[in-house]
């Protein structure tokens, strides 16, 4: 029978967050906690049950089902990483895996550890890692390394020897930190054929060793090993059982013969084989999903079992409040002839630096300072502009039209906070912060570094503005005069950045602004994006100004794009 639960700690509690996968939260210590409850489940007079996962999904299944704790089987996790169980994955593959679980679930995981993966001194290193990744125990089977599954040939799989293994328990038990931290020895001898006596001398040695409980094997598919070892063990130490083959035993005889927990080992891993079998067979068959998708789990459930709604809420504690109220417009739909063959099969957005295109450094920086709704407007070779997670616009006659043309095609996204800017400049992620601190209408970022840029014989846009710069300005309301490409160099103030943000009132300014402009020929033509924002102020709007130097760069000419590759 089973011995009572030594302590009392019922008055612990599991600090944890119930019920999360991949929180993102820093791994909290658990294992104490979990190591005590896997410790009462084992020694209380109650018989328990441990129900195979092989992954952080299953896991979670597992746990949601109501079982209390988890038996991460070595066959079930090989089988699903598509190798045999014979020690083919790494036992560090293997933590990897057992990790995931650990924080898809709260319940306790009993791993099978297999041999030890070597001598004492792997086993030990073994309960270190383990204990490190919160698992509550393991289990280690007195075979040699590398083992083989106990249904494949056992009888011939040569045992250890007993005193060695004694050592490997010893040193599992001399090394754990937590007292809770289970050792289950396995014991072969009815699987390697070696009779009862052998199963009930190594069990003892074993338990005298120190470990907390005994597995007891058997390949029979009757209970009859187990039983003839119930009668002669009596309460020595809890014992576990495995009952793959003797399946179809009642579940009330494990229970009255005084064993202390049952392990369901493997059907997570073989419900998935059939599964998965039946619904490729189909759609190979069908071509199609029609017949599979009532089926198969919705993605509604996929993404609960994920954690998805637990992201949803910490985005509205962890995000800043303008970053999730700001929608990013990247006008992409230029071809950027200037830069000769590098833009024959896509656009200038998608010319790669630092390995990668120039648009995907701008929708990583927007999505680092929590602005997740984006829009992009495409237009030359607009099949090249691929890229996850945004919203396409597209401007197809982008030869013949100008970027407030461009812009227009996306008029039905300028709604509420927006930040519009070029598909082809590199910034640092202050430059759109500070603007989206702002609540005037429309406000813009200028460089004073115009001077270097003209230098370099491009195309700018140069302002003038209400008030040159000087320290000052931080502390006036500075406003856009002008901006133009060909102003006289006396009235330069600054190079306008390429950014345009708009409150909610100026995103209707600009909608509106944006519809006359498509209704006009000339300007739908030739109106960039200076053109607009003058427009904007001959209608009497006040852009607002902040000065700033440097830490950005268009990327113009085959010169740039070298350039950017030191962008960091
Ligand atoms: C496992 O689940 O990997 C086990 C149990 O070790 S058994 O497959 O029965 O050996
Ligand atoms: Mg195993």
């Amino acid at each position: 029978m089973k011995s009572p639960v030594p302590g009392n700690r019922d008055g612990q509690r599991d600090l944890g967050k119930p019920g999360l996968v991949n929180s993102g939260s820093a791994p909290s210590d658990t294992t104490p906690l979990r190591a005590a409850k896997l410790r009462r489940l084992i020694e209380s007079p109650e018989l328990a049950f441990l129900m195979e996962a092989h992954n952080g999904l299953s896991a979670k299944i597992v746990e949601e089902a109501g079982f209390e704790a988890i038996w991460a089987s070595g066959l079930s996790i090989s089988a699903s990483l598509g190798v045999r169980d014979s020690n083919e994955a790494s036992w560090t593959q293997i933590l990897e895996v057992l990790e995931f679980m650990c924080d898809a679930t709260q319940i306790p995981i009993l791993v099978d550890g297999d041999t030890g993966y070597g001598n004492f001194n792997n086993m030990r290193r073994l309960v270190r890692k383990l204990e490190q990744r919160n698992i509550a125990g393991v289990c280690i089977e007195d075979k040699i390394f590398p083992k083989t599954n106990s249904f494949l040939g056992g009888a011939t799989q040569p045992l250890a020897d007993i005193n060695e293994f004694c050592g490997r328990i010893q040193a599992g038990k001399d090394e754990q930190i937590s007292r809770d931290f289970v050792i289950v020895a396995r014991v072969e001898a009815f699987i390697a054929g070696w009779g009862l006596r052998e199963a009930l001398k190594r069990a003892q040695a074993y338990h005298e060793a120190g470990a907390d409980a005994i597995l007891i094997h058997s390949a029979r598919n009757n209970p009859g090993e187990i039983l003839s070892f119930m009668e002669e063990w009596g309460d020595r130490a809890p014992v576990v059982i495995v009952p793959t083959k003797y399946y179809a035993t009642p579940t009330d005889t494990f229970r009255d013969a005084g064993i202390s927990t049952v392990i369901w080992a493997n059907h997570m891993m073989r419900t998935c084989i059939t599964a998965m079998q039946d619904t490729v067979r189909q759609i190979f068959q069908d071509q199609s999903l029609v017949n599979v998708e009532d089926r198969v789990a919705g993605l509604a459930e996929v993404f609960r079992l994920q954690g998805a709604p637990e992201l949803a809420e910490a985005e509205k504690r962890y995000l800043p409040e303008r970053a999730k109220h700001t929608r990013a417009i990247i006008l992409a739909a230029a071809q950027g002839l200037e830069m000769a063959e590098l833009t024959t099969d896509r656009p200038k957005a998608m010319v790669h630096v630092s390995g990668r295109p120039i648009l995907s450094h701008i929708v990583q920086a927007y999505r680092d300072i929590g602005v997740k709704d984006i829009k992009v407007v495409r237009g030359y070779k607009k099949e090249a502009v691929v890229l996850a997670g945004v919203e396409f616009f597209d401007n197809d006659e982008a030869a013949r039209t100008s970027e407030a043309f461009s812009l227009s095609t996306a008029i039905s996204a300028l709604e509420g906070r927006c930040l519009v800017c070029y598909g082809d400049v590199l910034f640092r992620k202050f430059i759109p912060q500070v603007l989206m601190e702002l609540d005037d209408d429309f406000s813009i970022i200028v460089d004073t570094n115009w001077k270097e840029s003209r230098n370099r014989a491009r195309y700018a846009d140069y302002v003038t503005c209400s008030e040159a710069y000087s320290r000052a300005t931080t502390f006036n309301r500075t406003t856009l005069v002008s901006v133009s490409n060909d102003l006289d160099p006396g009235a330069i103030h600054g190079e306008w950045m390429g950014f345009l943000h708009v409150s909610e009132k100026g995103a209707e300014i600009l909608r509106k602004a944006l519809e006359r402009i498509v209704a006009n020929p000339e300007a739908k033509e030739k109106m960039d994006m200076g053109g607009l924002m003058r427009a904007l102020i001959e209608e009497g709007h006040e852009i607002r100004v902040l000065y700033t130097t440097g830490n950005w760069l268009d990327i113009d000419s085959v010169e740039d794009v070298v350039f950017g590759n030191s962008f960091q």
